[in-house]
C-alpha cells in the first residue's frame, strides 16, 4: 500500500517533469551548439547556455527564475553576425497556446560579469496569437510543439558585443495559471551595426510584465477576446523600425 502510494507519487512527477520542457541546442549558421540536455547538475560538456535546473515551468513573474531560468553563467559563447539567424531547439514541449518571446541584453563586458540585470532587455522576436480563438493552437508555441525550433533573426542594425539571447515560451492553457519556460545563452554579436534599443523597448527581467498583465493573466477557455497582446515592450527591429516604435511609445 505504502509502496503503491509512492510508486503513483513518482510516476505522476515523472510524467509532469516529461510533460514540460526546455531549449538544448542552438544553431548559428552551420554549426549546432549543445545546450544542456539533462537535469541539473550538468552531464552534459561546456555550453554556450546557462544552465537551467529542470522543465519546470517559473509560476511567478516575479521569480528570479524569470531571469535565465537560475542559470548564471555559461562557459562558451557562439559568434553570430548581426542580420543572421539563432535557431533554439526544444528536446521535447507540449503546449500550444501562448507566444514565443526572444530578448537581448547587451553586457557591459564580458560573460562572467554580465548578469542580466537592470533594465536592459529588449525583445527581437515574437509571436502570440495569429488567428482566433484563444482555444487554438494559432499560437506561437504550437510552432515550437510542431518543429521543436524557433528561428529569430539577429537585427542587421545591432550593435556588436558580448549578448545575452533568451528564448521564453509562456504556456496558458491552464486558466489564470500562467507557465514560463526561459532559458538564455551567450552570444558575441559581430558585424558593423551601430544602434542598441532604448527607452521603450528596454525592460528587466524579472519584471517586464504584472501578474495582471492581460498578457499574463488569462483564461482562454471563458475569455471572448480574439486578440491576444504578449506581454513586454514593442519588438525591436533596428533600422526605421526602431524609430517608428519609439515615437508610438512616445505619444
Ligand atoms: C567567446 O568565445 C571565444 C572562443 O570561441 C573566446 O575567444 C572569447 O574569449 C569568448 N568571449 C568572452 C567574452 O568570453
Ligand atoms: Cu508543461
Amino acid at each position: 500500500m505504502l509502496f503503491s502510494t509512492t510508486f503513483s507519487v513518482v510516476a505522476l512527477l515523472a510524467a509532469e517533469a516529461s510533460a514540460h520542457g526546455a531549449v538544448t541546442s542552438y544553431v548559428i549558421g552551420s554549426t549546432t551548439y549543445n545546450g544542456y540536455q539533462g537535469f541539473s547538475p550538468a552531464s552534459s560538456g561546456p555550453t554556450i547556455q546557462r544552465q537551467w535546473p529542470d522543465y519546470n515551468p517559473v509560476l511567478s513573474v516575479t521569480d528570479a527564475k524569470m531571469l535565465c531560468n537560475t542559470g548564471t553563467s555559461a562557459a562558451l559563447n557562439a559568434t553570430v553576425a548581426a542580420g543572421g539567424t539563432v535557431t533554439a531547439k526544444w528536446a521535447q514541449w507540449t503546449h500550444q497556446q501562448g507566444p514565443v518571446m526572444v530578448w537581448m541584453y547587451k553586457c557591459a563586458g564580458d560573460f562572467k560579469s554580465c548578469d542580466g540585470k537592470g533594465k536592459g532587455w529588449f525583445k527581437i522576436d515574437q509571436q502570440g496569437l495569429t488567428a482566433p480563438p484563444l482555444t487554438s493552437n494559432n499560437w506561437g508555441t504550437a510552432v515550437v510543439y510542431s518543429k521543436l525550433a524557433w528561428t529569430s533573426t539577429i537585427p542587421k542594425s545591432l550593435a556588436p558585443g558580448n549578448y545575452l539571447i533568451r528564448h521564453e515560451l509562456l504556456a496558458l492553457h491552464q486558466s489564470n495559471t500562467p507557465q514560463f519556460y526561459p532559458e538564455c545563452a551567450q552570444i558575441s554579436v559581430t558585424g558593423s551595426g551601430t544602434q542598441v534599443p532604448s527607452g521603450a523597448f528596454l525592460t528587466s527581467i524579472p519584471g517586464y510584465a504584472t501578474a495582471s498583465d492581460p498578457g499574463v493573466l488569462v483564461d482562454i477557455y471563458s475569455s471572448k477576446a480574439t486578440t491576444y497582446t504578449c506581454p513586454g515592450p514593442a519588438v525591436w527591429t533596428g533600422d526605421g523600425a526602431a524609430a517608428t516604435h519609439a515615437k508610438r511609445f512616445e505619444a
